[in-house]
């Protein structure tokens, strides 16, 4: 077998788990299911399972095997961009048998076309160049998996299949206290165990170097300027979330709620299970991340401190949640589109926060220190906590 066959067969191995990973998820689900509006501002799954195909068939199948659309200008029903959230439940979309064929034909003409196509290192086509259009397709598919979890927390009585996540995770976060091999106290203010990382300031290089997979946002690597700062080891847990909690009457996380004495219980998938104090607090806002820092005496980190200090922490680590960072989403010096405008240029301003790191849901193969994800300040269903940072001249 020569070595290109390989890397084909590489991606049509990535491809087939990928699927298999959407498949899991959605397997313990009825048609009803599948097609329920649970949330205004959450897809329902037929959309979210329409959209991966219509992706792979916008990208794979017409735009670098130059064929038709198998249903004609419905694909248009799957732009996320013209077609918020909140509408998605009213669109006439694919259901249940003809949903599932389309998500079968389009993969069987993108693995025709993958047979046909040169993706080294060498081709012309900087779609085709290292496989990025594939690679941009896996990780899409990962992407509204994550998404696509988000809705499940809201299904009652959902769980999750065996091995549906990354490596057979179990959908719990591991627990802190094991992770690190140091004792959580869930009643310090400091976010954790108290243990902070010291960051020499001075030049940092950021983002995603030339080669390989990553998404536009991520590059040009370059250089930043940045002061002296600590960061926490650990995201903060839930047992210093409570403990913020009772002394300023701040709101409890998103799926929380009150059980009498035993204080406080998760309510996702319709039931209700015990917080583990020595997890890290997850289904916080932006606001929220933000007030429980001040609170704690510190602030969130910039997206570049995060980067900066992520290989003194080891991060990213997978089974953890994202963490949001205090910094809009902006185009790096340098910025250029690709392979669309809609990925991540449209998204530039101050209208989202970076979130950095990854979740007990994302996949392993998405993990990387430079990858920026995003999302609006007031969002909870996400599964993002925080880590907070103090500047080294305490006054900043
Ligand atoms: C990077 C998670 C904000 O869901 O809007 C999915 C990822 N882009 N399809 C999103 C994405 C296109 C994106 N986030
Ligand atoms: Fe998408």
């Amino acid at each position: 077998m020569t070595a290109k066959s390989r890397s084909k067969d590489a991606i049509a191995e990535r491809l087939a788990e990928a699927r298999r990973r959407t498949l899991d998820l959605i397997e313990p689900l009825d048609v009803e299911q599948l097609n329920r509006v649970y949330s205004p501002i959450l897809s329902p799954l037929a959309w979210d399972l329409g959209h991966i195909a219509n992706f792979e068939e916008l990208w794979l199948v017409q735009t670098i095997g130059e064929r038709e659309p198998l249903h004609g200008d419905l694909g248009r029903l799957y732009d996320a961009i013209e077609n918020p959230r909140r509408m998605r439940g009213e669109l006439p979309i694919l259901r249940d048998a003809e949903l599932r064929a389309y998500l079968d034909d389009v993969r069987n003409r993108a693995l025709e076309v993958l047979d046909g196509i040169e993706i080294g290192s060498d081709a012309e086509d900087p779609l085709l160049r290292d496989g990025f259009v594939y690679e941009m397709l896996i990780a899409h598919e990962h992407q509204h998996n994550e998404t696509m979890l988000q809705l499940l927390m809201l299904v009652d009585g959902y769980e999750l299949p065996a091995g549906a996540i990354a490596d057979g995770a179990s959908g719990d976060v591991p627990s802190l206290s094991g992770q690190y091999g140091h004792r959580i106290d869930g009643t310090s203010a400091s976010g954790g165990a108290g243990e902070m990382v010291a960051v020499e300031g001075g030049t940092h290089w950021i983002g995603a170097a030339a080669g390989g997979f990553a998404y536009d946002n991520e590059r040009p690597r370059h250089a930043v300027e940045l002061e002296p700062f600590e960061i926490d080891r650990t995201p903060v847990t839930n047992g210093a979330y409570v403990a913020y909690m009772e002394e300023t009457g701040a709101e409890p996380p998103l799926y929380w709620e009150r059980d009498g004495e035993r204080g406080w219980v998760h309510t996702a998938m319709g039931r209700r299970e015990s917080i583990d104090p020595a997890q890290p607090v997850e289904h916080v806002s932006w606001h929220e991340a933000d007030a429980f820092a001040r609170w704690a005496g510190k602030r969130l980190p910039t997206e570049a401190e995060w980067e900066a200090a992520s290989p003194n922490l080891g991060l990213p680590i997978a089974g953890q949640v994202w963490e949001w960072t205090r910094s809009d989403l902006l185009a790096y010096p340098g910025f250029e589109a690709f392979p669309y405008r809609e990925y991540s240029e449209v998204f530039f301003g101050d209208t989202y926060k970076v979130l950095r790191g990854g979740s007990w849901a994302t996949h392993r193969d998405d993990l990387r220190p430079s990858f920026r994800n995003w999302d609006l300040l007031q969002r909870r269903q996400i599964f993002a906590g925080l880590r907070c940072a103090r500047s080294r001249d305490a006054s900043r």
